[in-house]
């Protein structure tokens, strides 16, 4: 039985979607106030109990086709290998799956726009550990990630899988990470280890770290192979979902997306709009722009982009808006590196993951 009745204590700050396993989000309005989400308001996705552990004890094994099996602990790790940070955005496919939901039912908690935090990781690169114990592959291989520290609803252990290269790539900066935002990294993400994917759907993100395996194929667990997945938009139910999963490929990058998170009217004259969001890139490289629209994508107007750090981080805009009406709506659209502009509408699936219709906002 899964056993919620010692979980540590978490942040009040968030929003409670459900309590065993504790999910909880933040408001993106008080989410864009901050270029690096503090850990209060860092959204929590469990899929089983939170569990508190002993940095100096955990040990991470790595195995399956390397030269040397090795069992590694957090203090070994920190003394045998560089230290890099990354500031990346995590992300839950799961957000905006309320807004999805709106257009037709979906299965999954019902987040609003808040499952998302930038942070600074702070850990050791993958890809060195990959290098002590020696990789025995001739290309296609895969790095599963395990947790069997706790347990989780849906299968034995908590698993995700990346490929190699993504792995290895220097400027892919996968880390095996023991802190968030400069401090030890807490239970509620994962403490004393997890992994940092930067650009990869939070789901890959495995907390409470235990066992790296190099295999040939993707990670077996349920979580890669039977959900995060986009199925096609005509598969309306479990039952029809069932003999398609293996046939879809697990998802990576999460898709360009932008939000509107708050507006605020200027005091002096009401009819002057301050709106801010975030926006995030997708597999085509950063957001280079974000626009906004007040009717419906007739005239857009450019907001300011007030903050953007390195290749993986959220980017925050403003804008400020003249003459609007008494009631109204703000849309925003972000655009990538190559160009690429997020859509007017978002295409639904059962799962409801990766929703990414333009931003949309009541005033
Ligand atoms: N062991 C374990 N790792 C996990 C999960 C989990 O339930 N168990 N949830 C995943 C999902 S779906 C997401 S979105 C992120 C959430 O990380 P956070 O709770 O630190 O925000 O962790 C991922 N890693
Ligand atoms: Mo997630």
């Amino acid at each position: 039985m899964m056993d919620y009745s010692v979980e540590p204590p978490h942040s009040d700050r968030l929003v409670v979607q459900g309590i065993e396993p504790y999910n909880a989000e933040p408001a993106a309005s008080a989410l864009v106030e901050f270029k690096h989400t503090p850990e209060e308001l860092v959204y929590c996705r469990n899929h089983g109990p939170v569990r508190e552990f002993d940095e100096n004890t955990y040990h991470v094994v790595i195995k399956g086709n390397v030269e040397k099996e090795v069992s590694l602990s957090v203090p070994a790790l920190r003394e045998m290998f560089p230290k890099f940070r990354v500031v990346s955005a995590l992300q839950c496919a799961g957000n905006r799956r309320k807004e999805m939901g709106a257009i037709k039912p979906v299965h999954g908690v019902a987040w609003a726009d808040g499952v998302i935090a930038n942070c600074s990781w702070g850990g050791v690169r993958l890809s060195d550990v990959l290098n002590y114990v020696g990789v025995k592959s001739d290309g296609s291989h895969h790095i599963c990630f395990a947790s069997y520290a706790t347990l989780c609803q849906d299968d034995e252990f908590y698993g995700a899988s990346i490929p190699l290269e993504k792995a290895m790539s220097e400027s892919g900066d996968v880390l095996l990470a023991f802190e968030m935002n400069g401090e030890p990294l807490s239970p509620d993400h994962g403490g004393p280890l997890r992994i940092v994917v930067p650009g990869y759907l939070g789901a890959r993100w495995v907390k409470w770290l235990d066992t790296i395996i190099v295999t040939p194929s993707e990670s077996p667990n349920y979580y890669q192979q039977r959900d995060y997945k986009v199925l096609p938009p005509d598969v309306e139910s479990k039952a029809a979902a069932m003999p398609l999963w293996s046939k879809y490929p697990s998802m990576t990058c999460l898709p360009l997306n932008s939000v509107v998170a708050s507006i605020t009217p200027d005091p002096l004259s009401p009819s002057t709009m301050l709106v801010k969001g975030y926006a995030i890139g997708g597999p085509d490289g950063n957001v280079t722009g974000v626009s906004v629209t007040i009717d419906e994508g007739n005239t857009w107007h450019p907001a300011n982009i007030t903050y953007q750090e390195g290749k993986w981080s959220w980017t925050l805009w403003e804008a400020t808006l003249e003459g609007c009406p008494a009631t109204g709506e703000v849309c925003s659209r972000a655009r990538d590196e190559k160009g690429n502009e997020q859509g007017k509408e978002g295409e639904w699936n059962l799962r409801g993951v990766a929703f990414n219709a333009w931003g949309r906002k009541q005033w």
